[in-house]
């Protein structure tokens, strides 16, 4: 008899009717075919395979370089589930819509069928999604990011336990674009993009909107979350979980070399992404990084600011929409201070300084998270790792200090539910634009985000030891419109703060806001920071908060009754604290 897998692919087969179809095992053998494949058809350029063995590059379709959350669709029965913060169609309706597109798409292509799990081959928490999708960019990428081929249909057998995802790259025409996800049935479908976040299903359309459904089903936690262990000098490493909106250098904190490594303090990477929470049986919460590999944004990115994985990209990388140099290396901008000559942009034509960017912004490095020398030894334990500290950020160039942490969980989920950030460009938009951003989950949470903030009060509940909750501005800017904080390596001074403060053993000052730190807790030996400019980095301004305050009452009015009483709880204790010191 068929499995649920065979009878599905068979179906998907019949609407789109490709001329073969490959079931990819995940092999070395399996990745050269594709490999030579690509090269044939130019989806892949050879890059200098002296200097980055195993790396290619692919060029998108220029219309096609960034998720679009313009067409990316929750589809549950009834609309108000979705949420006020995601678009909507009715799950017939969007069947309706989109399955014409997918009629025929197959023709004269390949059907790969990618059986992949989300998270360690061997953890309880892990899952198993199967995209079949017609691009082999897609194919070869799912190997990175995920454990693919014979590992998860082993792990699967003949059950029904998986997340079916069907892909086709159809036209690439933005018209005939729709990311629809059915989360009631746990079904994804995406036309029309090849792009990383619309087309490589297992990321932000299983493990965070699908996901983000099924942990509120089962208590727990899918988040848009790095996941970071921070080693002391006694060798003891704390585990943190930090989110930030897209393009706020997640990969470059989760991949940090410490600015204190003389001192014993270095930080391990477990994920730069995406974080699966659980609740262990001793009640403390629990991570795994569903991914295997980081999709990380390129321009910016050099020895300074992620050593780690400058040297990761080396090999076995594929690059995406990055600029080429004359010996056939990537490039992007924030390299090098200058342009080496002879570039080729990132559609394929010769570049001169002064044109556009020769990388597109959102150009991308898709590699196996183990090749980074920073990987934590433990990042694929089944159990996962404990979590201590929740980190919540954004760009925020006046409001926000450097840090502050929070009173208390409900209070934690409050200041995580107000983020909020400057827009970058991996989703497509205006750049520059302050948005708020719950959780950084507003593009990836794949049900009514009231629903959301009372989950994450539930889960606080059920923790012994609910692991303390701070927020972070690496991104305030002095009134010259400087940066105040270098950033990078010299982050960990902060999460330094943290883990003392976890430990009970860092001075903080309290503020309407949360706690502060004292100038004299946090550690600034080696960094030539005024005290002038520590005090900017730190000021908590009532006028400033009494404004943010009255943008969050407001922020709060689109989720209706499903805002649990506990964030305009919340809300109202912030306004008070404020008044209490502005009226005196
Ligand atoms: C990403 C994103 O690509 O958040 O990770 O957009
Ligand atoms: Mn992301």
């Amino acid at each position: 008899m068929a499995t649920p897998l065979e009878v599905w692919v068979e179906e998907s087969a019949k609407l789109t009717k490709p001329s073969q179809i490959v079931w990819c095992d995940g092999s070395a053998e399996e990745n050269e075919r594709l490999t030579k494949r690509m090269l044939g058809d130019g989806t892949y350029i050879a890059l200098n395979q002296t200097t980055y063995p195993g790396c290619y590059l692919h060029r998108s379709n220029p219309n096609d370089v960034a998720r679009t959350e313009g067409l990316t669709f929750i589809c549950t029965q009834e609309k108000i589930d979705a949420g006020p913060t995601n678009n909507w169609m009715a799950p017939a309706d969007a069947k309706e819509k989109v399955r014409p597109l997918f009629d025929g798409a197959m023709k004269g292509r390949t059907m790969y069928v990618v059986p992949y799990i989300m998270g360690p081959a061997a953890s309880p928490y892990s899952k198993i999604g199967v995209e079949i999708t017609d691009s082999p960019y897609v194919a070869a990428s799912m190997r990175i990011m995920s454990r693919m081929g014979k590992v998860a249909l082993d792990r699967l057998g003949s059950s029904d336990d998986f997340v079916p995802g069907l892909h086709s790259i159809g036209d690439l025409s933005p018209d005939r674009r729709f990311i629809v996800h059915f989360p009631e049935e746990k079904l994804i479908w995406s036309v029309g993009s090849g792009y990383g976040g619309n087309a490589l299903l297992g990321k932000k359309c299983f493990a965070l909107r699908i996901a983000s459904w099924m942990a509120r089903e089962q208590g727990w936690m899918a988040e848009h979350m790095l996941i970071l262990g921070l080693e002391d000098p006694s060798g003891k490493v704390t585990y943190m979980a930090a989110a930030f909106p897209s393009a706020c250098g997640k990969t470059n904190l989760a991949m940090m070399v410490s600015a204190l490594e003389s001192e014993g303090y270095r930080v391990w990477t477990v994920g730069d992404d995406i974080a699966w929470m659980h609740i262990a049986p001793d009640g403390s919460l629990r991570a795994v990084n569903p991914e295997a590999g980081f999709f990380g944004v390129a321009p910016g990115t050099n020895s300074r600011t992620n050593p780690n994985v400058i040297k990761a990209i080396r090999h076995d990388t594929i690059f995406t929409n990055t600029a080429m140099t004359e010996s056939r290396e990537p490039w992007w901008e924030g390299m090098d201070a200058t342009p080496p000559g002879g570039l080729t942009d990132w559609k394929g034509d010769s570049w001169s300084s002064g044109k556009s960017p020769a990388a597109h912004p959102n150009s991308r490095y898709t590699v196996p998270a183990w090749q980074s020398p920073s990987i934590s030894p433990h990042w694929e334990d089944p159990e996962g790792l404990p979590i201590s500290a929740l980190i919540f950020g954004g760009r925020r160039a006046r409001l926000a200090p450097l840090v502050y942490e929070s009173h208390h969980w409900q209070h934690g989920v409050f200041v995580g539910a107000t983020m909020a950030s400057e827009t970058t460009a991996a989703a497509t938009g205006t750049v520059g634009v302050t948005r708020r951003d719950p959780m950084a989950m507003l593009p990836f949470c794949g049900y009514h985000m009231g629903d959301y903030f009372r989950h994450w009060l539930e889960m606080g509940s059920k923790l012994k030891n609910p692991p303390k909750i701070f927020h972070v501005n690496w991104f305030r800017r002095g009134a010259d419109g400087t940066f105040l904080w270098p950033g990078y390596g010299e982050n960990v001074r902060v999460l330094k703060w943290m883990l003392h403060r976890i430990e009970g053993r860092a001075g903080a000052s309290e503020t309407p806001i949360g706690y502060v730190p004292t100038v004299s807790s946090l550690t600034l030996d080696g960094l030539s920071i005024s005290r002038d400019t520590l005090g900017e980095l730190l000021a908590v301004h009532p006028s400033d908060w009494a404004e943010e305050e009255v943008a969050i009452a407001q922020f709060f009015e689109n989720f209706g009754d499903r805002l649990p009483h506990a964030m305009r709880d919340e809300q109202k204790a912030l306004a008070s604290r404020l008044g209490a010191l502005t009226s005196h």
